[in-house]
């Protein structure tokens, strides 16, 4: 056999490189099981994406097109014999998926279009170059809510920001956007009936130290909402009220008790502003911003905000929120607040977000084995805007400094006494903005701890381990740099 002839059957014969069978386990956040097989499935231009959910199917086209080239056509019908990645629906599997990748065929299998989502967000992370892990990986979500919050209020995120973050969150499986669209410094969504609420607490200058103003047209929001649903994330808009309410004040003083419209305020201070409890306008403003707001949000909540009221008395408090809280529901939404709202009964059919730091929330238990429900957010663990270590330029420090390992080592199942899991929803990572200009220094403060609230609120309690976390995290992070994520290199990771 002539030599060129030789080398040819050598060439053909090269064993194509498996991918690390680490690899295959190094998804985040952690599936239930995943047994890899070595049988690589590799994308060429022939591979065709064959599903009768469009939606899915056209997401991870667009993704696998824009990180390796390839253009992959989206089909319903039966693909030819070639190779292809198939997205189905079928029962039995819950909000989960199942995963096979082989040498010949890639099928995800799901009962639902946000399952089936997912399924392909574990399937882009087993992908290197043009080549997907081999092997079965069968998984569902511990908790139904896995969140992270946006504060457009203290410095206004730009509709272009928010969807970049959009773009990572899903990624981790993160499947609800909480927007804090109101507070002292701003207003940040119009408002048709009470329009002065973003011409004045909108305007430039209104961000704390006179940065960032700006506000979300209906338009934008809608458009924000749209482009959120398309990547099966779900947009919580949040008014806080009675406190938190300063910019709504200078725009309209008929919210004051006394008519008198306060200053602006662009300093950090909280806890000095409240609605005028006892006055019928204040009712009427509040139900038009819920009603519009309701209009306008796909979604099954509306955030009433709630935190730090202590400009109003506690009687009035829970008069308000008694109020308030059956607003939401008129207009066909679940009321969530932060765990404050607890106090008032009316609460016990909404959903609480506890912020606290403490392990124990008697008023909160208390609400919960009346029916509330609990999304998990301590400061200390899940507030992101916290700095990292005291070197870290950007942050606050009153909840503690938090570290990835901080972010990961508790268990919102757990964590607060007379709480039992099946009263928590999910986790939420919160990321206040009072010291954040940019959608880098939003990265910077959210990876890679979103990472670690996204596995406490997906992965099962069982798989939860820090080292194995660690070493999954050093693998993800060229994710973040080939898709331009500015995100800290913790020294607790082996990047
Ligand atoms: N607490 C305030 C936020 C924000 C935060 C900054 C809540 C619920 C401190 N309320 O967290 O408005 O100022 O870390």
């Amino acid at each position: 056999m002539a030599l060129p002839q030789l080398l040819t059957v050598a060439l053909l014969a090269a064993p194509v490189p498996v991918l690390s069978v680490d690899g295959f386990a190094d998804v985040i956040p952690a599936p239930v099981s995943a047994v890899p097989s070595g049988a690589d499935f590799h994308l060429d231009r022939n591979t065709v994406i064959q599903t009768r959910t469009p939606a899915v199917g056209n997401q991870l086209a667009a993704d696998i097109s824009a990180e390796t080239g390839l253009a992959l056509p989206v089909t319903p019908s039966a693909a030819p014999a070639g190779r292809k990645i198939s997205l189905k629906i079928a029962g039995g599997l819950g909000d989960g998926y199942k995963l096979v990748v082989n040498r010949n065929s890639v099928e995800v299998t799901a009962t639902t279009p946000a399952g089936l989502f997912d399924g392909t967000q574990t399937l882009l992370q087993l992908r290197e170059g043009r080549a997907i892990a081999g092997g079965t990986i069968e998984d569902r979500p511990r908790f139904t809510y896995r969140g992270s919050h946006l504060d457009l209020a203290r410095h206004f995120h730009t509709p272009d920001e928010v969807k970049k973050y959009i773009d990572e969150i899903r990624r981790l499986k993160i499947n609800y956007l909480h927007l804090h669209l109101s507070d002292d410094q701003g207003w940040r969504i119009q408002i048709d009936g009470w329009p002065r609420l973003t011409e004045i607490g909108g305007a430039a200058g209104t961000g704390v130290d006179g940065v960032g103003g700006g506000f979300l047209t209906k338009a934008e929001y809608a458009d924000l909402v749209a482009y959120a649903a398309a990547r099966f994330v779900t947009i919580v808009p949040e008014i806080d009220m009675p406190g938190h309410v300063n910019a709504a004040q200078v725009a309209y003083p008929e919210l004051t008790c006394d008519g008198v419209a306060p200053p602006p305020r662009t300093d950090t201070a909280v806890g000095y502003s409240s609605l005028c409890i006892s006055s019928e306008t204040t009712y009427r403003f509040v139900e038009d911003v819920i009603r519009e707001l309701a209009a306008i949000t796909p979604g099954p909540y509306i955030h009433i905000g709630g935190d730090e009221a202590h400009a109003t008395p506690p009687a009035d408090y829970v008069a308000f929120q008694n109020r308030v809280i059956p607003l939401v529901a008129k207009y066909g939404k679940t009321a969530y607040g932060w765990h404050e709202i607890a106090q008032s009964p009316a609460a016990y059919s909404s959903v609480a977000q506890n912020w606290g730091m403490s392990r124990s929330n008697p008023v909160l238990a208390g609400a919960v084995a009346n029916g509330m429900r609990v999304v998990m957010s301590p400061a200390n663990k899940a507030y992101l805007d916290m700095k990292y270590d005291r070197n870290t330029p950007l942050g606050l420090t009153w909840a503690g400094l938090i570290e990835v390992r901080t972010a990961y080592d508790w268990d919102p199942g757990t964590h607060l006494t007379g709480v039992p899991e099946s009263a928590v929803l999910g986790v939420e990572a919160a990321l206040w903005s009072e010291t954040l200009r940019n959608i880098d220094h939003i990265e910077y403060m959210a990876f890679p701890r979103l990472a670690a609230i996204a596995e406490l609120g997906w992965s099962p309690a069982s798989s939860h381990d820090w080292e194995a976390f660690r070493s999954r995290l050093a693998a993800y992070g060229p994710q973040w740099t080939a898709r331009g994520v500015d995100f800290y290199p913790s020294p607790q990771i082996s990047w």
